[in-house]
């Protein structure tokens, strides 16, 4: 159980530096994988490791085709926790961000279930940024990994991320995550180059993009659940910072945040340091 080491090279850098994210190579065995997809299986029974509470689970809705996803699996599920937290991934972010420190902001756990060739926007994830969400932290130079769980490309609803796009800055209103209307979040930010990218993955392979960079997802037309496990990584001297910006983890920081105050207590372990 673990993710296999790999030392990024200056052509990943440049890759995941021009482009705003880099795709790995293979990064978890098969045995691992497969445990990965049992504790899929346990966490949407409700089957949780250890006496915690989870954070919250969200399904977008009733509808069969509704996209699942879980925040901090690591609290309830010892698999989630050792891959989110392994020293390899945080070793990978630390050298794509330039930074000493890696720690883990949150995870997903994150199922999309197939639709048998059927037309729907129920699973969608719309066009947007990770920082659209995470402007309570004190910076942008923050990763997601997105770990797939099996052979991932747009046939079963794979990512697909904007090139570039990480360079254009925090853009207003792109915590767009929820809303499934594909065409109209293109229309609202597609106001400079707008190159649409797949994220084409085998399971175990991951894809590293940077917290600006915008991506989004559709239709899984198979028959199988797209199945994955995701850790967002921050560098280790992330603080909160001024403007009161809306995130479950500035709770998480005490009864009386600080602005200026480190996200760096147990809910935000270190996964890797220089
Ligand atoms: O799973 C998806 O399709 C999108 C996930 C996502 O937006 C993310 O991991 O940042």
């Amino acid at each position: 159980m673990g993710v296999i080491p790999y030392t990024i090279t200056a052509a990943d850098k440049e890759r995941f530096d021009q482009d705003g994210y880099w795709i790995s190579p293979k990064l978890l065995d098969d045995e691992t994988i497969e445990q990965l997809r049992g504790a899929h299986e346990r966490i949407w029974k409700k089957d949780y490791d250890g006496a915690g509470m989870p954070l919250h689970v969200f399904k977008l809705s009733e509808n069969p085709h509704a996209l699942r996803k879980f925040d901090n699996g690591w609290w309830i599920n010892d698999e989630v926790r050792s891959v989110v937290t392994d020293p390899n991934l945080g070793e990978m972010a630390a050298k794509l961000l330039n930074e000493d420190e890696i720690r883990l902001w949150h995870d997903q756990v994150i199922y999309k279930p197939g639709t048998s060739g059927q037309e729907t926007a129920a699973g969608n994830v719309g066009w947007h940024q990770d920082y659209g969400y995470w402007r309570s932290s004190s910076t942008t130079n923050m990763v997601t990994v997105w770990i797939a769980l099996q052979d991932t490309d747009l046939n079963n609803g794979g990512m697909m991320t904007i090139l570039g796009s990480h360079k254009w800055g925090a853009v207003e209103g792109s915590d767009t995550f929820f809303e499934q209307d594909m065409v109209k979040l293109k229309q609202r930010f597609a106001t400079r180059d707008w190159i649409e990218e797949p994220c084409i993955l085998k399971a175990g392979q991951a894809s590293f993009h940077h917290a600006l960079t915008f991506h989004g997802s559709s239709t899984n037309f198979t028959d199988q659940p797209r199945l994955s496990v995701v850790a967002h990584l921050m560098p280790g001297d992330t603080f909160y910072k001024e403007g009161r910006a809306r995130h479950d983890n500035v709770r998480l920081l005490g009864p009386r945040p600080q602005f200026g105050q480190k996200f760096d207590n147990e809910f935000f372990p270190l996964l890797y340091s220089k």
